[in-house]
Parts: C-alpha cells; sequence; structure tokens
C-alpha cells in the first residue's frame, strides 16, 4: 500500500506512536509517506520506502494566525495524487482529521482516498470536548472512513463525549529489541555514582502529567531513608515549577533533569521504578515502554493506565496526587529488590505478550484493508 501519515512532530505519544508505525509498515514493504510540518522527531533517519512531505506554510500579514489546518490539507491533497495513497492516516484529530476530509474531498473526483483517524486521547478528553472544537471533531469522526483509538478507555470517552461508537481499539505498541533492561551501560554508573536507585519520569512537562509529584515523592522517599535519585526526562512548561520545588526541598542535588532525549529507552532501560502520577492518560505509552525494560511502574488509577499496569503485578496505582501512597510504594521496591526484580519482569512479560510490535501492527493493516474493502464494496 501507499499510505500517508500525519502526526504532531513534536515529542508527543501520538507523534511516536504515526512514527514507529509508519516504520514498521515500511519494513513490512509497504511505502509510507509522512506529510507534517517538519520530520518528525522519531524519523532522523528516513530509510528506505520512509518519505517526508513538509508543509510548506506562506505568511501574509493579513493572517493573525497562519492557516496550517489548510496548507496541510493542500499538502495532503497534492501527495495524494501524485505518490497515488491508498489512504490517508492521521494521529490526533484536531486538525488532523478535518484536513484530511478536506484533502479527500477536493480530490474526489479523480481517486477517492480513505482517512483513517486515530484517536491519542486529549483531542477527545480535552481539547476535542471544549465547546470551541467539539462539533467539528464530531464532525471529523463521523466524516472519517475509519476510526480507532487507542484503549477501550478512550473509545468510552469518545462514545460519551461525542454520541459516536464507531470505533475499534487499536493499542499501542512497543518494539520488543529496542526496550530492554540496560544495567550496564555506563549511563547508568553516570547517573548513579553511588549506587542510588533511579526513579525515573518521562513526559513532555505539561500540567496533566503533574511532574510536581515526582519532585514530593522522591522527597518522602529520601525522608523514609530510601537511597534513590530522581532522573526527569523531557521538557515542558512545569519544568521549572520542578526544579525551584526541588530546591524548597531540599533535593535539588538528588534530582536530574536531563530535557529532551531522542532515545528515551537509554534512562527506561537503566531505570529501577518508574513514575507516571498523571492527571489524566489514554493510555500511558511511557508506562508501557518502561514496563518493556523490565521497570515497575508508579502510576495514577485513571484513563487507560489500568489497561496498561496491573496494579499489584507490574506496578502500583493510586489514586491522582496521593504523593503519600505513591512514596511508600516505591519503599516496598526500594527495600526488596527481590520483589522490584519479580514485577519487573512481569511488567516486560506482559507489555510482549498484549502490546508487541508484531502482534499490533497486523491490526493496523487488516484495518486499513477492511476500510479499502468497504470503499470498493461502496463504490
Ligand atoms: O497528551 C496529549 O495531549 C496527546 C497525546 C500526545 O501526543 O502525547 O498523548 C496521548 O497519546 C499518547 C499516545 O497514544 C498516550 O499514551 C497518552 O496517554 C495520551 N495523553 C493523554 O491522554 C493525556
Amino acid at each position: 500500500m501507499n499510505i500517508g501519515i500525519t502526526v504532531y512532530p513534536t515529542y508527543g505519544g501520538s507523534g511516536i506512536v504515526g512514527s514507529e508505525l509508519g516504520r514498521e509498515l515500511a519494513a513490512r514493504g509497504h511505502n509510507v509517506h509522512f506529510i507534517s510540518s517538519m520530520l518528525p522527531t522519531r524519523l532522523i533517519e528516513l530509510g528506505e520506502r520512509i518519505h517526508f512531505h513538509e508543509v510548506e506554510m506562506m505568511t501574509y500579514p493579513l493572517f493573525e494566525h497562519q492557516p496550517y489546518d489548510l496548507a496541510l490539507a493542500t499538502k495532503m491533497a497534492t501527495v495524494a495524487r501524485a505518490e497515488k495513497l491508498d489512504l490517508l492516516h492521521v494521529h490526533y484529530a484536531i486538525p488532523h482529521s478535518i484536513s484530511a476530509i478536506l484533502a479527500r474531498e477536493s480530490i474526489k473526483q479523480k481517486r477517492y482516498v480513505p482517512v483513517i483517524t486515530t484517536l491519542h486521547g486529549t483531542d477527545i478528553t480535552l481539547v476535542g470536548a471544549d465547546r470551541s472544537y467539539l462539533p467539528i471533531t464530531r464532525y471529523g469522526l463521523q466524516q472519517s472512513d475509519g476510526v480507532t483509538a487507542v484503549s477501550k478507555f478512550l473509545k468510552q470517552a469518545t462514545i460519551e463525549t461525542f454520541d459516536f461508537d464507531e470505533i475499534e481499539v487499536i493499542p499501542n505498541f512497543i518494539c520488543p529489541t529496542h526496550y530492554v533492561r540496560q544495567t550496564d551501560s555506563p549511563l547508568h554508573k553516570e547517573l548513579a555514582p553511588n549506587g542510588e536507585k533511579l526513579l525515573v519520569h518521562v513526559s513532555n512537562f505539561r500540567a496533566v502529567k503533574r511532574p510536581l509529584d515526582c519532585i514530593e515523592i522522591l522527597a518522602k522517599v529520601r525522608e523514609s531513608g530510601g537511597n534513590a535519585r530522581l532522573i526527569m526526562v523531557g521538557d515542558g512548561p512545569e519544568r521549572s515549577a520542578c526544579v525551584y520545588r526541588a530546591e524548597q526541598l531540599n533535593i535539588k542535588d538528588e534530582t536530574t533533569f536531563v530535557g529532551k532525549q531522542a532515545n528515551i529507552s537509554d534512562y527506561l532501560g537503566v531505570a529501577d521504578v518508574f513514575l507516571l502520577p498523571s492527571e489524566l492518560e489514554s493510555f500511558g505509552l511511557a508506562a508501557l515502554e518502561a514496563e518493556a525494560c523490565e521497570v515497575p511502574v508508579i502510576a495514577t488509577r485513571i484513563g487507560g493506565i489500568p489497561e496498561v499496569v496491573t496494579d499489584g503485578e507490574t506496578g502500583f496505582l493510586s489514586d491522582v496526587g496521593d504523593v503519600e501512597k505513591m512514596s511508600r510504594d516505591v519503599m516496598k521496591f526500594l527495600n526488596n529488590e527481590g520483589m522490584r526484580l519479580t514485577f519487573g519482569k512481569k511488567a516486560r512479560e506482559l507489555a510482549l505478550s498484549r502490546y508487541s510490535s508484531s502482534m499490533i501492527v497486523p491490526q493496523y493493516i487488516n484495518f486499513y484493508e477492511k476500510v479499502l474493502g468497504a470503499k470498493s464494496v461502496g463504490a
């Protein structure tokens, strides 16, 4: 197939999933055309059968805001015709599904290019649910030729908010050989020079991720005698508040902010416990990546996280903001290495048995074939 994929190219879970999917599809012999404002971060090297089409935008003083959605739609239509795309697969509904539908409609006399929309989270639960975007998001769902969601939770949230239920759940996935334990790596020695245990958090440091809770957790763990350091991976609006709080709590020297990293698996591979205290997660891709690296997860019992983290088996779940319990759960692992290892092994076992790329990518291919089949029957 010739497949067009659009993602947000910056550091977000939806961009990672769309990029990794493109790579996996190309490895299976499909031609993949990424259409985006810049090269997605996970695609630093393009590789065989992977192409990139940059959305160019003219600026004009009359425009207070540049109409990216229209430039994207134009590029999608141009690429669809030039590359004979079989379908357009967009990740994150807003505005990608609307741009794709516009592109499809603008060229349909020549060629009908079905649109598949994958819902990732805040496109439904936060941004899409806002009155300013709700009607157009619902229209995007209704007009897509196929819709998938990354968790059962997200499918249910979409039904409740948009009264739309033609959704196939295709969960996120990991490559089992890329996400592995790497305790012998020099990075481990660098981050834990005195044999400290490493608590690792990975996010884009938006308020919804509650990265400040990680700082509170480390402070409590250290108060309880835990010999641990906190590694904060990523960047975003809450980072400076985290730095400030670490100073206030006198744990600045035990907290390392490493900023945005291209290779998250390096950090997860050396982690002892992963922290994800989010207010909302439709899936929690970072938790899955940690589990694949045999790292038990301390997370909140919200959204799709219970589909990814099994409480009492691959980690521990708590209510949002309950940093007391989360720090006690961290201490259980620090005080009992055997338990930490058992949880870690179980975490990788479950991650691989449920979410390996070899299982999930074929589900996308089957879904594409179903949508294409339905269109050719209907045509
Ligand atoms: O969080 C967002 O605003 C969107 C999105 C992203 O691009 O990072 O994150 C969502 O998609 C990820 C990949 O499917 C999920 O793992 C995240 O749980 C989800 N984030 C939220 O629901 C907050």
